[in-house]
């Protein structure tokens, strides 16, 4: 995107593979000819003509307005019309513009957009185990993570996810567990169930001369849409007999005795809003994460706070479908207390724009992937580059609650 002037802007969007039924409409050709019907090349068409044609003439710097502007012209509730993919990426495109244009680094157009007052560098969620594709038939969950809670500043934080995953690959050695990489650059283990991948993650931090639970905190995410049935089972064995909602509750909260778990993402399924609300209010201390179930959207997020469903929400762009749409759900959501994360997706591109929105909404936390393909890192290094001139948050509070952890297992 060009402003008037030299000022311009570029942007990529990312697309995930475990999508919530709430996301934004993400725009594909459906050609089986090309790109097996994932092409793009009419959103790319709406950009060059329609929205483009909508958005002569307006301030880039009106986020707001821009932002407006495109949901309009779309007209749809999921912007399926013209696409989402083609909205964000016009969105973002339009919000480096602007950064240039201002003379300011896109973290500090993006603190001024989001009104946070404070920017920080969030510490990271490095997804180490994935329960994704062919190599992981015991794994439900989705994502084992590993968060560098001890760490005292980003550089140190990083260099903690490179021990633990460097550890790990020496755990998956010694106990000849096979894996292969899955789409975000975990390692997609074949592991006998979710805790022996449990097991397994503790031993990685162990292995690394790190405290798990003190220095490093684990995260899951469950991604429980993708293993509940239309009648409300949960496969959470998938060797086994679905379970009700209430027994995956109690199968989570004897993980938690055992385990040092400082997060738990989308522990149900998206629509199981009574049963996110009372395993939230049964672990108090828990960090509980809302990635489907808000899908970063106001008004699902608005519910969840209401029923307090959750304590933080995960927001991803591509599932709102706009900038402004997104800091917004951020802005309430940290007005009514919940923790946010920003978050990219599987399938993601080397466009690092998450992490600068990280850093400018101050959001404390971030999940990229592993620190593994071009994609990622480009988001780590960019927290990198950032962490010359931002401070970090300092504690976040992320506590397990667990009453005793196994220090040897
Ligand atoms: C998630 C994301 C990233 P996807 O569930 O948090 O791991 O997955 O992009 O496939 O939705
Ligand atoms: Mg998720």
């Amino acid at each position: 995107m060009h402003l008037r002037g030299l000022a311009w802007g570029r942007a990529s969007v990312p697309a995930g593979a475990s999508t919530g039924r709430h996301e934004a409409h993400e725009l594909r050709d459906g050609d089986p000819r090309r790109y097996a019907g994932r092409g793009v090349l009419k959103a790319v068409h709406h950009v060059h003509t329609e929205i483009a044609a909508a958005l002569e003439g307006v301030a880039a710097t009106d986020q707001p307005l821009v932002d407006r502007t495109m949901v309009t012209l779309d007209g749809t509730e999921s912007l399926r019309r013209l696409g989402a993919n083609a909205i964000l990426a016009v969105s973002m495109a339009c919000c480096r513009a602007a950064a240039q244009c201002r003379g300011l680094a896109l973290h500090q157009h993006l603190a001024e957009l989001s009104g946070t007052g404070s920017v920080s560098l969030p510490v990271p969620q490095g997804v180490m185990f994935s329960g994704r594709g062919g190599a992981a038939a015991g794994l439900s969950f989705q994502d084992f993570m590993v968060l560098p809670i001890g760490a005292r500043s980003y550089p140190e934080a990083l260099a903690m996810l490179e021990r633990v995953e460097s550890s790990a690959l020496e755990v998956l050695r010694q106990s000849n567990t096979a894996y292969r990489v899955a789409s975000d650059g975990a390692l997609g283990l074949a592991a006998r169930s979710n805790r022996h991948a449990l097991e397994l993650t503790v031993r990685a931090i162990e292995g690394a001369g790190l405290r798990p639970g003190e220095d490093v905190g684990i995260g899951l995410d469950v991604a429980a849409t993708e293993f509940c049935d239309k009648a409300g089972g949960y496969r959470v064995d998938p060797e086994g007999s679905p379970v009700r909602a209430h027994d995956l509750a109690e199968y989570l909260r004897g993980l938690l005795d055992r385990f040092p778990i400082v997060s738990i993402e989308d522990p149900f399924d998206e629509e199981d809003w009574p049963a996110w609300s009372a395993f939230t209010a049964s672990v108090p201390e828990l960090q509980v994460v809302a990635d489907d179930l808000y899908a970063t959207h106001p008004e699902r997020a608005r519910r969840g706070v209401t029923q307090r469903a959750a304590t933080a929400g995960l927001m991803k762009l591509n599932q709102n479908g706009t900038l402004s749409g997104t800091l917004e759900v951020i802005r309430r959501l940290r007005e009514a207390g919940h923790r946010c994360i920003v978050a990219g997706r599987s399938a993601d591109t080397e466009d690092a724009f998450i992490a600068d929105l990280a850093v400018g909404t101050g959001a404390g936390q971030i999940k990229i992937g592993a620190r593994r393909g071009g994609e990622r890192l480009a988001k780590y290094n960019q927290l990198l580059r950032l962490s010359e001139d931002v401070g970090w948050p300092g504690p976040l509070g992320l506590t397990t609650p667990a009453r005793s952890h196994p220090t040897a297992l």
